[in-house]
Formats: C-alpha cells, structure tokens, sequence
C-alpha cells in the first residue's frame, strides 16, 4: 500500500543546517516561535505565504483520499485567512493515553500527523496534520471549526496554546463534514502580514490542475476579488492553458500510470514555437532544477520520436535527432507521487531519487509508443517537426561560428559600434544598451569611461519569441549585442566570459522604447536566461518631465508630475522628454547613468510558469491579451526595485 509520508521528507529536506525532526521534538512549538525561518523559509513575504501552503497542503491531503471536492480559501479584510474543506474533518475524539482531543494533539504537538495513531488514520491520502501546528505557533490567534458526527467541534488558540479544550458548538443536519482553519499572522513575528492574492492565486491554479476535480475557490475580501479553479481535465488543461497563446500543433497526449512505487501522469502538446517547456512536479511540489523523474521522461521522448522518425523514412540511416531537437516546441508537465522523495541542488527542487530515472523511461517509452502507433497523423507531425529543428540546428551552429569567426577579427573583436569602457574589472563595468543612435552618442559623451560602456541600437530589434533561433543570432544588432557581452548564447553560454557586471536597458519612455525593452528582455530570457537569474540585467529609468522652478525637478511619471505641481505651485515650467535624444549629455548623466542618483530596476523571473506565461502573452500572436498585460502586469511582474 502506498505510505504518502513525504510531507515530512519534505520539510525536513527544506532544513538545510541538521535534523530537524529531532530539535523539533526537543523543541516543540516554542522552537517554532524561536526560529520560525527553520520552519517557515522565512519571516518575510515568503514565510507568510507558506503558512497559507501548510493549512491548504493538509486539505490538499484529504483531496487526495478523494474525499474532499472543494477548498475555500478567504482572504479577509483584518488580515487574517480562512481555509475550509468538505473533508471527513480532523478527528475529536479523545486519545485514551494522552486524553485529549485528537484535534487538539494535532494541533498543538509538531509532527502529531507523523506520530499519532497513524494506522487508523493513515488511508492512501497520506499524512495528515504535519504543519498546522507550525501556523497555530506563528498566528496570534487561531481558530479550528470540525464538522463531524452533525456536531461543530471548535477550538482556538493564541500563539500555538489553546484557550479552552475543544468543545461543541452547535449541531447540523445532514452527512456534510469538513474542516475550516482561520488563523491571524503574527505581526511581531513576520516583517509582514499583506497576503498577496496572485501569489496564492497563482499556487492554486498549479495545485487545481494537478488534481484534476479538485474545486479551490479563493476570494480577496478586501478588494471584492474572486476566482474559482476547477479543471476536470487535469494535466491535459494544464498543458492547453501553457499553451493558450501560441499555435499547437495536436491536441495533448495524455497518459497514467502506476507501479508499486510510482504515480505517473503526463501531457504532452507541441506548438510552433522554438523553446522547451517542461515542468515537473513531484507530490504537487514543482520541481523547478528538474530531475531524475525529468530525465526518464526526456530519454523516453528522444528514443521513441527517433525510432519513429526511422521507421518512417523521415530520418535517414545513420541520421539523428537530439533531445534538443525533439523538445523544439514542446509543452509538457511531468507530475509523478512518490512515497520518499529526496530533493536536492541549490533550492531543493530538484529529484534526486535514482530508481525514479528507469521507472519514467519504461513507462513514458511505452505509453508514448502506444500513442505514437494508435495516432499517426500526430506522429508524423512530431517527428517531422524534429527533424526540421535538426536541419536548424546545424544552420545555427554555422551561424554561430561566422560569429566567432568574426569576432576573431578587429579591434578584439568587439563591434565597431560598442564604446567600450577602459577598466577590465568586470564586477565594476556596465554596460547600457540605448536606443537610437543620437542617444547612443549622447550617452558616449555623458558616461563615465572608465567603468561605462555604451552599445547604441538600432530601432527595433528582432521578436526572437517568433524568429527561428538561426535568424535571431545571425541579425546584426544581436550579434554585436552577443560579442559585447561576452557569453555566448545557448549551450555554449560561459558566465565566466561575461565581460560586465550590470547590463542596462536604456530605452524611451514611450510605446516604441516599452517595445524595445519588451523584445531585450525575450531575448535575454530566452538566450541568456542566466543573466536574468545571476541578476545582471537591469532596466535604466529614464525621466518623463523636466519642471523648472528655482531648481530642476526631474520627474518620472504623470502621478508624480502632479504632486510635484501641486507642491511647487504656478510658474512652473514643464518639459516633456519624448526621448532621451532630446537630453544633452549632462542631463543623460545625471538622471539615467550617474551611480549616485540614478533609478535601476533590476530584472528578475521568480515563477517559470508564470515568467513563460508573460512572455508568450507578450510576444505572442495573440493581440487582446497582450496589450492588457503590458497595461497591466509588465512592471510588476518581472522587476523588482
Ligand atoms: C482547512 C485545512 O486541515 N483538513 C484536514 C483531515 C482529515 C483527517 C485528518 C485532516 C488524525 C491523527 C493525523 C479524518 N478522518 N483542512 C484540513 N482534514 N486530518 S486535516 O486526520 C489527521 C490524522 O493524526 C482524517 C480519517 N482520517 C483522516
């Protein structure tokens, strides 16, 4: 029978420093409050969100036992949030040696779930019980409802310590049962205490799709905000919804399986795209550094889209595809259950489990064999499609290697374009990336030389979500931006070569310059995306006004323009900057490059879903959502301040 003890594997993996499972004991919830970060992950934003995780993650369980059908989950408008379930609720009855309420032992004791009568409880839904303690310890006040045998059982607490023994508190008709937690985050204990509603929108989607059936209906009371996420198609939802603003290819394959040891279900859809998307998840935890569950798939897919494309006479004898040739275009979520899994590499999430490896080449091997026999058509798509990314791949390498050899020539091979800085010390230098050529000499006169270095481009450059990659890195204006970096592109990329610190988009503050940047930032993502993880890319803001009074205000954005009016009163000359060719080097200095007072936003991508999902609704095809997104979410979403 299956034991879903991996709750505890997975807090524990999260507690890098020792054991934590015994201090936990030695501890008990006073260690919680002591060192709520070995808990939690932090006191900050992140920490806050995970108690909202733990309490949900119990109700989760219970979804998983196919019990429960539906989760609720509120955030209210005195900060507090309710979780409710219409599970078998959290049992009462009294332990005949603690004599307690079951309730309030699960409750109150770390790892009740792990411990405490587990064979009557324990069904294949798993291990209930593990975290809430933890949120009872970091909430100033808590409050757990049961519905049970037609009675409401309640408890509450502060700080962890209950304030009388669980009693009843009313009485219902019918067989409804179910658990609801509201608990109250403790101010003096997280830095802060705002719930952010698309982080826990965002999870919920995740977990709704990972649990096809499953209804989580959250709502925001303090903004009259509400979404429900309910996807009785699961994965193969998943997939369409990664998908929604590109051109597939097929409708999704899907397939399950199960072994002793393995819950396996993936799916499967191609669009017309060049980039690889593959998530995977292990017991509903993305796997964000992927696997071994990841790599059984991917052997899986290479192997069996090559013995086709053989077999068909797509390929030749002797000729190959790469895995990157058969994940050109793909879109797959890869979600597997296991009882012990081990995480491991720089977050935890990556699966470590080696048996895991063969169990996911077998059955992906024979399932997409299966598929790939009883559907033809879609076959012959696939394997032709890889074929095509092959016949690229080996035009994009001679592409790459005019590059190089270009580079070989010249002044260092650095384009003649680039003004380049004289200090050689890369953690110092920085490199701006401006718009326009006027600009770009502008900024050559204003900057400091020995540590700024200024790469004037060209318009627009190439929507490289569209263009095939051999176009992309064969276009002038990459090219020079690509040998000015120092990297590389790819698989070739060698962060060691990166011959700046900071790299700075300098664009317009109108429509075309948020175009431009919009493009920079597909390219760095999809070329470079380490630069964006190591945090090398940032966006130089560039102001809007100039007000004259006594002094020169600079001024950033309209909401500013008119407090700064307000402030300063009539007489007041006003200059709007159409661009930053119409600033003299002086003023380019210091507004925008000046270290000293200028604005940097860094560029960063903290949610692959959700990052892919920006982009693609960026640079897709799809006109309407693009543009709210760009009103919308553009800012917020990728920089962070
Ligand atoms: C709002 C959050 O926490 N739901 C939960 C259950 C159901 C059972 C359970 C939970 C008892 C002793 C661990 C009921 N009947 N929602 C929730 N629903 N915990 S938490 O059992 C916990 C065990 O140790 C439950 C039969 N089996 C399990």
């Amino acid at each position: 029978m299956f034991d879903f003890s991996y709750y505890k594997h997975r807090k524990m993996a999260d507690k890098k420093e020792y054991d934590a499972k015994e201090i936990r004991v030695l501890e008990g919830l006073e260690g919680v409050k002591l060192r709520p970060a070995m808990y939690v992950g932090s006191t900050g934003k992140e920490g806050l969100h995970h108690l909202v995780w733990e309490v949900v993650d119990n109700a989760v369980d219970e979804a998983m036992a196919d019990i429960c059908t539906l989760i609720r989950v509120i955030i209210n408008k005195n900060g507090s949030v309710t979780v409710e379930d219409n599970g078998r609720g959290i049992p009462v009855d009294v332990h005949p040696v603690y004599k307690k309420s079951a309730l309030e032992i699960v409750v109150t004791k770390l790892h009740a779930g792990g411990k405490f009568d587990k064979k009557s409880y324990a069904v294949s839904g798993g291990l209930h019980g593990v975290g809430i303690s933890v949120v009872a310890a970091l909430s100033k006040h808590m409050a757990v409802e049961v519905r049970r045998d037609g009675k409401i059982h309640k408890q509450e607490y502060e700080g962890g310590t209950p304030l009388y023994n669980v009693k009843i508190i009313g009485k219902y008709e019918g067989k409804e049962t179910g658990t609801k937690v509201i608990f109250f985050p403790d101010g003096k204990i997280f830095s802060t205490t705002d719930f952010d509603y698309n982080v826990l929108a965002t999870r919920f989607r995740e977990i709704a799709f990972l649990n096809a059936g499953l209804k989580i209906i959250l709502s925001d009371e303090r903004k009259d905000k509400k979404e429900e996420f309910h996807f009785e198609g699961g994965l193969v939802e998943f997939v369409k919804w990664l998908n929604r603003s590109k051109e597939t290819l097929h409708k999704p394959i899907y397939f399950k399986k199960q072994t002793d040891s393995v819950i396996a279900e993936v799916s499967v859809q191609y669009n017309n795209t060049y980039q690889e998307n593959i998530f995977g998840f292990v017991n509903t935890i993305n796997t964000v550094e992927g696997g071994t569950h990841i790599a059984g798939f991917k052997t899986a897919l290479t192997r069996v889209i090559n013995d086709y494309a053989q077999k068909q006479n797509i390929l030749k004898a002797k000729e190959n595809l790469t895995g990157d040739d058969v994940r050109e275009g793909l879109t797959a979520v890869v979600s597997i259950k296991i009882p012990e899994p081990q995480f491991e590499g720089q977050t935890k999430t990556k699966l470590g489990n080696s048996e895991i490896k063969g169990i996911m080449d077998s059955i992906s091997t024979s399932a997409l064999a299966e598929f790939f026999e009883e559907n033809p058509q879609i076959a012959k798509k696939i394997a032709q499609k890889a074929y095509d990314s092959a016949k690229a791949r080996l035009a994009a390498a001679k592409a790459r290697d005019m590059i190089r050899r270009k580079s070989a020539f010249g002044s260092g091979g650095l384009p003649g374009k680039l003004a380049d800085c004289s200090s050689k010390k890369h953690d110092k230098t920085e490199l701006f990336l401006v718009e326009g050529q006027s600009a770009g000499g502008t900024a050559k006169e204003g900057r400091n030389k020995e540590y700024q270095a200024i790469l004037p481009l060209k318009g627009k450059i190439l929507n490289v979500e569209k263009a095939n990659p051999v176009k992309v890195l064969s276009s002038e204006e990459i090219a020079n931006m690509i040998t000015a970096i120092g990297t590389g592109v790819g698989e070739q990329f060698d962060i060691s070569k990166l011959r700046y610190n900071k790299i700075i988009i300098n664009t317009d503050a109108d429509v075309d310059g948020e175009h431009i940047r919009t493009l920079l930032l597909t390219f760095f993502f999809r070329f470079m995306s380490q630069l964006i993880e190591n945090g090398n890319i940032f966006i130089a803001v560039s102001p809007l006004y100039k007000v004259r009074k006594k002094e020169d205000i600079w001024v950033y954005s309209d909401e500013e323009l008119k407090k700064v009016l307000d402030k300063v009163g009539s007489n007041a000359t006003v200059n709007r900057f159409k661009g930053l060719g119409e600033m003299n080097s002086e003023q380019l200095w210091e507004t925008t490059m000046n270290p000293a007072t200028r604005t940097l936003k860094k560029v960063t991508v903290e949610d692959t879903v959700e990052a892919d999902r920006v982009f693609s609704t960026l640079m897709g095809d799809d006109v309407e959502p693009r543009k709210a997104f760009i009103v919308e979410r553009a800012h917020e979403a990728f920089i962070d301040t």
